[in-house]
């Protein structure tokens, strides 16, 4: 008897889900809450600019029933909740979501079905504040709850929902294993059961504080390097020649994402609340929130030894997406940069191809028309940019956010160079 998945939230994490349960031949529901993206999913259409994803969205709306209506997770076996977990402005974890979705599912849940929560939640959150919101005493029985966190990377064409490993954990031995069952029949890569929920919800906060805190590292190196004169990108890449324990991550004019940025604030409350704090994570996200306005302090120093200040220059910002080749903004360190060099009194020009939206200029062309030029995304069409289109346009300043143009060239054109740590 084929069985019926429903994924709960059809983002960049469900929506590639809910494709890939598709075709490996479950009834496959995608729901979610808004009326707009559900419509246009029934066309086919997605805002997710990935082509493989518009390309599956596509070739599978015959074969996902896409609702509004949560009365239609009750024919589900398996539910799968795939809402944001984000940080409210005073970068408080925000589970409203996870509740709101999870009490959804809890009032149309079928007898014997198996919830996976897939959200990055902090340790702690399936048992305490989800479970509760079902019937505890008939986990296990009655219904499953288990937590397999996403690891989808938007924008790598390398690792997608398909082949990338998965880490899973159960309220019982049996939630695990049915979540382990339904994983390894629809993933060609290993998916790992753990002893508890806890320590699958524990993995993902790891593995995106380990970066962050690499991240961090590398951006207090640059800092003390450009003190010393020292060009950190050589510095890393030498590093790198190092056949074994080196991972080079690099420095640069903010960390954004609803991940990397987020996740070890969920951390940091959680122990805080169990009486353990977490310096060092606290210190590497000030670190991080701290490029921005180093960025900042470059661009006021750049233009300063041109005989210019910020105010009444034509300063143009490249990129507004938070990482290359893709257009999501969330949490980006250009709004940031932006909003500080418009407070300056900057003429500011923002170009990011793939937000018009958030753009001022048409393309390139229009957007190197400009003094100074402030590359905050490092888009493939960015690092394409050379010396000679900069002295073309009269750019008196560069500041490379990014360290990805190319430094020696623009100096011999007797442009200001300021890179993070370069
Ligand atoms: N960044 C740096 N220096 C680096 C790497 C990234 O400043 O060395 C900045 C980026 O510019 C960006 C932010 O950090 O603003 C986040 O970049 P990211 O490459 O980590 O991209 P994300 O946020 O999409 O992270 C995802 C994560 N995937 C999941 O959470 C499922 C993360 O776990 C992955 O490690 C990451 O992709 C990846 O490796 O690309």
């Amino acid at each position: 008897m084929v069985q019926t998945v429903c994924i709960v939230g059809l983002g960049y994490v469900g929506l590639p889900l809910a494709c890939l349960c598709a075709d490996k031949g479950y009834n496959t529901i995608g729901y979610d809450i808004n009326q707009e993206i559900v419509s246009k999913l029934k066309q086919g259409i997605t805002v997710i600019k990935e082509d493989d994803i518009q390309y599956k969205v596509g070739l599978l709306k015959e074969k996902i029933h896409y609702t509004t209506d949560p009365a239609e997770i009750k024919k589900s076996d398996i539910v799968i909740i795939c809402v944001p977990t984000p940080v409210d402005d005073k970068r408080m974890p925000d589970l409203v979501p996870v509740i709101s979705a999870s009490k959804t599912v809890n009032a149309n849940l079928k007898q014997g079905a198996l919830v996976i929560l897939e959200s990055t939640i902090h340790p702690g959150t399936c048992e305490e504040l989800v479970l509760p919101l079902f019937d505890p005493k008939v986990c296990g029985r009655e219904f499953y709850l288990a937590h397999c966190h996403e690891r989808i990377d938007p924008g790598n064409h390398k690792w997608n929902v398909t082949n990338i490993p998965r880490v899973v954990g159960g309220i019982t031995d049996k939630c695990c294993t049915l979540a382990y069952n339904f994983y390894t029949s629809i993933l060609s890569a290993n998916v790992l059961k753990l002893n508890s929920i806890k320590a699958a919800e524990a993995t993902k906060i790891m593995e995106n504080s380990f970066r962050d805190i690499n991240i961090a590292f590398m951006n207090e190196m640059a800092k003390s390097f450009t003190t010393l004169g020292i060009d950190i990108t050589e510095v890393i890449k030498a590093a790198s020649t190092k056949p074994f324990s080196f991972l080079p991550h690099w420095p640069g004019c903010g960390v954004g994402g609803h991940c990397i940025p987020v996740d070890p604030y969920y951390l940091i409350e959680k122990a805080k609340k169990s009486g353990f704090e977490h310096r060092f994570l606290m210190l590497a996200r000030e670190i991080n929130n701290s490029m921005p306005s180093y960025t900042l302090d470059l661009v006021v120093e750049a233009l300063n030894k041109v005989g210019k200040s910020v105010k009444n220059t034509k300063i143009t910002v490249l990129g507004v997406a938070y990482k290359p080749n893709v257009n999501d903004i969330r949490e980006s360190p250009s709004f940031d940069i932006i909003n500080h060099l418009r407070k300056l009194g900057a003429n500011l020009i923002i170009y990011d191809p793939f937000i018009p939206a958030q753009s001022n200029a048409a393309d390139l062309d229009e957007a190197l028309n400009t003094e100074c030029v402030v590359l905050v995304t490092a888009h493939d069409m960015f690092k394409s940019i050379t010396p000679e289109m900069l002295r073309q346009n009269n750019v008196k300043a560069v500041i490379d956010g990014r360290n990805v143009l190319d430094k020696a060239g623009i100096i011999k054109e007797g442009i200001i160079y300021k890179g993070i740590g370069r």
